[in-house]
C-alpha cells in the first residue's frame, strides 16, 4: 500500500535523483578569460535524503528532517584516477560544519556524497568548528588537507561567546577514505586560517602559504599572504613568515586577502587563486583574483593584474553571508583545462572553467593596478586607441579598395 510515508519519500528521492544527475552548461558568451556555469555544482539540497531523514516509519512517522543541512560550500578539489572530487565545508543547522568528499565523473555536474562523510581523527585539543580544506598532491607521494580548526579564545572575556582562535589544522590522506591528522601548524601568528601546502619541496623543506592575522575577523597589523618553511610537517612549525602579497590601501584586498586553492606550476610561473576582501557600507565584499610568482623564487610576485578575477554576480550574491566569492579548490586536466571551483556568499558551489593558456594570457597581458584613478584612465586609453587605430587603418584599407575596384 502507498502510504503517506511513502509516496513522501518518492517525492524526496525524486527531487534528490533530478537534482544530482540535472546537466550543467556554460553561460555564454563569457568574458574569454573563464566560462561561468548555470547551475550551482554542490548545495545543501545535495545530500543525500538518508543523511537528512530517518527513513524508518516507526521512528520517524511524519518523515521530518531529523539532521538538517545548510549549506555545502568552500571546497578543496582534486582529480583522482579520472573522478573529480570535492571535499566540502558542509554546514549542518546547528551551525557545524565538516567535511564530506562529493565525485563527478566529468567536474562540471552529476556530483554526488558520498555516503559518510569524513570522520576527522582529532588531536588533543578538540576542533569545536572545521572548514575550508584545501587539498594538495605534495611531491612526498601524500595527499595533504590543511583546513582551518577553531577553537572558543579561552582568554575572551566572560560573556563573550564568539571570540574564537584560528589555527591551520591538517591530515594526509592517499584516498580520501582514510586520513591521517597531524600537529596543528605552529607560527607566530595568534591566528590563522588560508594556509595552504605548497606541492614541491622548498630547500628540502615544507613551504607553507598563510595569513598572518591578529583578531579573528580583523587581520589587525597582519595580513597579507605569508610564506614559510618547514623542516618537519609531522609537526610542522614555520618560524619566519615573509607577507609576498600583501592587502594594500583602495584595492579590492585592502581589508584583507588569503591565497585559495595551492598553486599551479606553469611553464611562466606559479599561477595563484586568491581572495580579497574590502569593506563597504553593505559590510565585506570577497572576490577572487590571480597573480604569479617566479618559478624559482616563490616569495616573488611577477605579475598582478588590476582588480578582480571574478566577483559575486546574479544569484551568487545572496546567501548566508551575501557578497562573497571564495575559492579553495581548482584542478588542472591532462588537456589544459582548469576546473575552478568557488563558492558563492557561504552557500554553495560552483565551477568556472579555462585555460592554463587563457589564466597564463590574462595574467601576463592584463594591467597592473596603478593605484590611482588616472592610471586606471590611463589603461583604459591606451585599449581604446590601438582599437581606434586599427579601425581608422580598415576604414582607411576599406577605402582604398574601394578606389582602385571603381
Ligand atoms: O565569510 C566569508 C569567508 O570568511 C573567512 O575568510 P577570511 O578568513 O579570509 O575572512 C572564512 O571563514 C571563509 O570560510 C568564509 O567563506
Amino acid at each position: 500500500m502507498n502510504t503517506a510515508f511513502e509516496k513522501r519519500l518518492t517525492e524526496l528521492q525524486t527531487a534528490y535523483e533530478q537534482l544530482v544527475t540535472r546537466q550543467n552548461g556554460k553561460e555564454m558568451p563569457g568574458n574569454g578569460v573563464y566560462d561561468r556555469y548555470r547551475h550551482p555544482v554542490l548545495t545543501a539540497q545535495h545530500a543525500p535524503v538518508f543523511w537528512r531523514y530517518d527513513i524508518d516509519k516507526k521512528t520517524n512517522p511524519y518523515l521530518m528532517e531529523r539532521f538538517g543541512i545548510n549549506a555545502a560550500f568552500n571546497a578543496g578539489a582534486i582529480k583522482l584516477n579520472g573522478k573529480y572530487y570535492l571535499v566540502a565545508r558542509v554546514e549542518g543547522a546547528d551551525r557545524k560544519s565538516f567535511f564530506a568528499v562529493a565525485e563527478s565523473p566529468n567536474g562540471i555536474d552529476n556530483f554526488r556524497f558520498w555516503d559518510y562523510p569524513v570522520q576527522l581523527p582529532q588531536t588533543g585539543e578538540p576542533d569545536t568548528n572545521v572548514y575550508d580544506m584545501r587539498l594538495v598532491q605534495h611531491e612526498d607521494g601524500w595527499i595533504y588537507g590543511l583546513f582551518c580548526t577553531e577553537r572558543k579564545d579561552p582568554d575572551a572575556p566572560a560573556g563573550d561567546e564568539s571570540a574564537a582562535i584560528a589555527q591551520c589544522g591538517i591530515v594526509r590522506t592517499k584516498d580520501l577514505v582514510q586520513w591521517e591528522r597531524l600537529a596543528d601548524l605552529k607560527t607566530k601568528s595568534p591566528q590563522q586560517r588560508n594556509v595552504v601546502l605548497h606541492p614541491e619541496f622548498v630547500s628540502g623543506k615544507y613551504a607553507f602559504y598563510t595569513r598572518p592575522q591578529d583578531g579573528f575577523i580583523n587581520t589587525g597589523k597582519g595580513g597579507g599572504i605569508g610564506f614559510g618553511l618547514s623542516a618537519c610537517i609531522e609537526c610542522a612549525v614555520v618560524e619566519e613568515e615573509v607577507v609576498i602579497d600583501p592587502k594594500a590601501y583602495h584595492t579590492i584586498y585592502e581589508a584583507k586577502n588569503g591565497l585559495g586553492p595551492a598553486p599551479i606550476k606553469t611553464g611562466k610561473g606559479w599561477l595563484h587563486l586568491a581572495h580579497g576582501v574590502r569593506n563597504t557600507a553593505a559590510g565585506l565584499r570577497y572576490t577572487l583574483y590571480l597573480f604569479m610568482t617566479d618559478l624559482h623564487d616563490l616569495t616573488k610576485v611577477i605579475c598582478k593584474p588590476a582588480g578582480y578575477f571574478m566577483a559575486p554576480e546574479g544569484e551568487e550574491r545572496v546567501g548566508d553571508v551575501s557578497n562573497v566569492l571564495f575559492s579553495n579548490g581548482w584542478i588542472l586536466d591532462d588537456d589544459g583545462t582548469v576546473f575552478i571551483y568557488y563558492a558563492s556568499s557561504d552557500t554553495r558551489m560552483h565551477v568556472a572553467t579555462s585555460t592554463i593558456d587563457r589564466l597564463l594570457d590574462y595574467c601576463l597581458n592584463t594591467a597592473a593596478d596603478g593605484m590611482t584613478s588616472a592610471t586606471s584612465v590611463d589603461a583604459l586609453i591606451s585599449i581604446i586607441r590601438k582599437n581606434k587605430e586599427k579601425e581608422n587603418l580598415a576604414l582607411r584599407e576599406g577605402a582604398k579598395n574601394t578606389h582602385v575596384s571603381a
